[in-house]
């Protein structure tokens, strides 16, 4: 790897770093260096939380201390061991949802709360209490029979509904909350500045308790809940003070302060979500191995199906059986650790048979754990009671997805790097001579001067607003890296005005903090505060941003933050941002860059037009500001197969706009391997091939003929699907359903479909199964649904749902079926680019179910501007009875277009005499068709409506 580093004076210092780097770039094997990742056993609070084995817990609710209001239910709870107090306070949301939040009721100082996530404090719903008596409570959730049973000895929470029990917290006992305690070697005779201002927080708690009653020692003062740690708290263990990985210390002032709870789920087998890790869908045991790890993470050559941590997090798990589907959303910042546990794993079906016959199975029954470094519990049980209302319900909390620009769901041009303006033009000009369409050619970190971001490298890229020209007359766009390490360099105007603002995220000691990473020393914007967000946001202004133009975009890369000498790739935990510690904020810091970088281009234009910002770290509720991908995977088969559960993990959290890179970043793939991709990532929703600085070049005509004809098919039929995909996104972004489905979200009650990692759904209507095998000769797809039927859409053949379906396959075969009962929009003349096609005419597929109807939408508008608010064309698209028309869904929205319908295909029709075109005006004509009788299909030529207005079509 060439990181062309300048000839710097400290380069001694990276020289380890570079070699390593080097020395395991040029070996050629695959395999993380998994010692420079952390196991649970080498993270003290992972490793003390784990050792924590169910059973009683020492948590009793004080119903004394219990306060309800029309609201909210507050109530102490106290550690019997150590008689420490922590405060519950329970809500019922809006939307079927119960809010859990414990904290310590008068910590040392306060602990984190995650700000900027929810976009907004959820609305509440009345609580009301149904009976109490000395064993807990019992409290009524609202309509739906739902009630949440609070047991005090111990303290343990229920959620039923009717008699079933839908989720238990602490009923394994492992509620643990490490309250914050003043060391015992600095309490008594080092008086540092840390104690100092511990001792300023005691005051200031102090004398903001205006209860007198919470003074005394019983009630949990917090100068007697530290006395009483020390007095009663037994040892210190290795790591609550202080710990060490590798040549890394982390020097802990709050000392230990991790949470944990446990939650059962009765009834659940199969669980999902907690991206990012390259597993399957549906997530495993962890009981013999480590837990699921969340903790944003640069993880160089990162090795499949295993919970490593990875580039993002998002603490979100769904839970799913054939009645119901729950959620659970951990909000909490720090390293997290997630335990899963089960039952009836490792039983085999044979075995639950038999258990069923002699009547002896137990319920099955998941249970998971939550650890987290820092924080507070805060957390948000989604009672569904379907996969879609769980999307609803987490979209009210964190927000949808974004509406991108139409342009970002074609296909994106990406390697490291394209070497200067030459070689720009020459790529662009190689897809109009093979014909194949693009939207977006990337730069990436070679493209600035000495990777200072915001610049341009003076004699590569010398006149960037003629390349980016160059585009614009094309209707092409252009995205450029932009990562969040600053190069220290006093002639490097970002980092001056950075420095003089003091938005530096600080060391232990109070100094700028400096790591390693692509431009040498670097320095690293404190995101997290938002006068450095909006500064770093003004940094997008065309007058600002030299050489920038209404047609650049942006991509984040390295925001984990990836520091090539910190701790795991990534920043001391002791640094800080303001009073808090990287510890607490970690896995929010690439969720913060990419909101601010979003902020910029959306104020660039005046907020007029839609920001396209991708991103590799991220956090709950960044699909508010673009797109992410899974980072640098490899040429390999195996890394091909696993972006389809990766995606499909993304978009059950909420982030729809995921891709992997097209091709595999590292290695080169060979040729069949780099066709199938194409074929797969033109039916996933970011769509960008993109390659390594060290490897050949790859465009998509460098293989032969035969090859470049298969590649352009494959993007070919991206583009002619692109009026689906943007509806699917336009849905995703009004309402959070995800725009590529697992099937179990629409077939819930269907086994078959829970754990399938090698197919999945656009919206509801398309299915894909694309070949991921190599040699293959035939793929095996699950048709779900037996009242459905599914239409091959290249043959346009018809199969039964709820079957396994053989389909032999060439090179050439993309495996994609139209459900029967849906209507689906394409654009048949494919261009140069998405923004060429934009007033091209419209095909419709209209594919009948056994009942011979359908359904489907068409969505128009400018597609890049906010204007979507109130100047779009939405209608909706049904045929039954034999007509087929449109209406209106938005008649108070104001838009027009050019295009008009030039063909209706249906799927399974019968042949019609006469075929009548009824428009608004009240006209009607009789329209040409064709009738495929060896297939039934139906095309119906020309019938130039315009397609936003409303219309039948009449078949007699
Ligand atoms: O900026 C260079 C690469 C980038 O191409 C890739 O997509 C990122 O994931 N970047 C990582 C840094 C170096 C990776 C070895």
């Amino acid at each position: 790897m060439s990181a062309r580093l300048a000839p710097n004076p400290n380069l001694k210092r990276m020289a380890p770093v570079l070699v390593l780097w080097l020395a395991v770039c040029l070996s050629g094997t695959w395999a993380v260096d998994r010692g420079n990742f952390k196991t649970c056993d080498q993270s003290a609070f992972c490793k003390r939380q784990r050792a924590l084995k169910p059973g009683e817990s020492p948590y009793r609710a004080l119903l004394e201390t219990m306060e309800l209001t029309n609201t909210r239910l507050t109530l102490q709870l106290i550690n019997d061991n150590n008689k420490v107090r922590l405060l519950l306070e329970l809500y019922r949301l809006q939307g079927n949802m119960t809010r859990v939040k414990i904290n310590e009721l008068k910590p040392l100082k306060p602990r984190y709360e995650v700000p900027d996530v929810l976009i907004r404090e959820p609305p509440t719903e009345p609580l009301s209490l149904l009976s109490q008596d000395e064993n807990g409570v019992v409290l009524s959730l609202g309509a739906e029979s739902q009630r949440v049973i609070v047991s005090a000895r111990p303290f343990r929470l229920d959620i039923m509904e009717g008699r079933d029990v839908l989720m238990s917290l602490n009923s394994r006992g492992l509620l643990a909350f490490e309250h914050l305690r003043m060391r015992k070697d600095t309490f008594s005779y080092k008086v540092t500045s840390t104690v100092a201002s511990v001792w300023d927080n005691i005051k200031r708690v102090f004398s903001s308790q205006a209860d007198p009653e919470a003074e005394k020692k019983e009630e949990g003062d917090p100068a007697s809940q530290a006395e009483a740690a020390n007095e009663e708290e037994e040892k210190v263990e290795d790591g609550m003070w202080e710990e060490t990985f590798k040549s890394h210390s982390d020097s802990k002032s709050n000392g230990p302060s991790a949470i944990s709870l446990d939650f059962s789920l009765p009834g659940v087998e199969h669980v999902y979500g907690i991206p990012e890790h390259a597993d399957t869908l549906r997530l495993k045991t962890t009981d013999n191995g480590d837990p699921y790890r969340l903790y944003n993470l640069d993880v160089f050559q990162y090795e499949l199906f295993n919970p490593m941590a990875l580039y993002g997090a998002v603490p979100v798990m769904l839970a799913h059986n054939a009645q119901r589907t729950t959620g659970i959303f951990w909000l909490n910042a720090a390293e997290t650790w997630v335990d899963i546990s089960s039952n009836t794993a490792g039983k085999t079906v044979f075995g639950k048979m038999l258990d069923y016959v002699q009547g002896s199975s137990e319920t099955p029954q998941t249970d998971v754990r939550w650890i987290s470094e820092s924080g507070i519990i805060d957390v948000f049980i989604m009672l569904g009671p379907t996969a879609k209302d769980i999307f609803s319900q987490y979209a009210s909390l964190t927000g949808t997805q974004a509406f991108p620009p139409l342009a970002s769901l074609a296909y994106h041009q990406c390697r490291w790097n394209y070497n200067d303006q030459e070689d720009v033009q020459t790529v662009d000009a190689g897809f109009d001579e093979h014909d194949i369409p693009y939207d977006f050619i990337w730069l990436d970190i070679e493209h600035t001067d000495g990777k200072r971001y915001f610049t341009w490298d003076p004699h590569k890229f010398a006149t960037p607003k003629e390349m980016l020209q160059g585009l614009v007359d094309k209707k092409r766009k252009m995205v450029a890296i932009v990562d969040p390490h600053i190069k220290v360099d006093s002639n490097y105007k970002i980092h001056n005005e950075i420095r003089s603002r003091g938005f530096y995220i600080k060391n232990k000691d109070g100094g700028d903090y400096e790591g390693w990473c692509w431009p040498g020393s670097a320095g690293y914007p404190d995101f997290t505060r938002a006068d450095m967000r909006a500064w770093w946001a003004s940094m997008f202004a065309y007058d600002q941003y030299e050489g920038s133009m209404e047609n650049l975009y942006t991509w984040n890369d390295m925001n984990e933050p990836s520091v090539f000498n910190g701790p795991e790739v990534t920043m001391h935990k002791d640094a800080k941002h303001g009073d808090w510690e990287h510890r607490d904020v970690h896995n929010l810091y690439g969720f913060y860059v990419q909101m601010a970088t979003a902020e910029g281009q959306i104020q660039r234009s005046g907020g007029v037009e839609r920001p396209f910002v991708l991103t590799r770290a991220f956090f709950a509720g960044s699909q508010r500001y673009g797109a992410v991908w899974t980072g640098d995977n490899a040429a390999e088969w195996d890394h091909l197969k696993i972006s389809i559960p990766m995606c499909l993990s993304l978009g059950l959290v909420g982030i729809s706009f995921c891709g992997a890179d097209v091709g595999g970043f590292f290695k080169s793939p060979n040729t069949e391997l780099l066709v199938r991709w194409y074929q797969t990532g033109a039916y996933q929703p970011f769509f960008r091939a993109h390659a390594h600085l060290d490897t050949p070049r790859r465009e998509p005509w460098l293989f032969g003929p035969e090859n470049t004809a298969l590649i352009r098919d494959a993007v070919r039929q991206r583009y002619t699907l692109l009026p689906y995909w943007y509806q699917q996104f336009y849905t995703a972004h009004r309402t959070g359903q995800p725009v590529m489905r697992p099937l179990w979200v629409e077939y819930p009650q269907d086994p078959a479909t829970f754990a399938l990692d090698d197919e999945f759904l656009i919206g509801r209507d398309l299915l894909v199964h694309p070949v991921t095998e190599e040699g293959a000769r035939g793929v095996t797809a699950y048709l779900p649904g037996k009242d459905e039927v599914w239409f091959d859409v290249h043959t346009f053949q018809k199969h039964n749902g709820a079957q396994n379906l053989y389909i032999p396959v060439t090179i050439s075969s993309i495996p994609v079926f139209q459900r029967g009962g849906s209507i689906i929009p394409r654009k048949l003349r494919v261009r140069r680019s998405s923004t060429c096609m934009e007033h091209d005419p419209y095909t419709l597929y209209v594919a009948l179910n056994p009942q011979r109807t359908a359904e489907g939408e068409l969505y128009i508008d400018d597609g890049h501007t906010f204007n979507y608010d109130k100047e779009f064309i939405h209608r909706r698209l049904s045929y039954a009875n034999n007509i087929l028309s449109s209406v209106n869904l938005a008649p108070e929205a104001q838009f027009s277009t050019r295009s008009w319908i030039e063909r209706i295909v249906i799927l399974g029709a019968s042949k019609p005499s006469k075929v009548t075109l009824k428009t608004a005006d009240g006209q009607e004509s009789q329209l040409e068709f064709e009738f495929d009788a060896s297939m039934s299909v139906l095309t119906l030529r020309k019938p130039s409506m315009n397609a936003g207005e409303d219309w039948t079509v009449a078949l007699q």
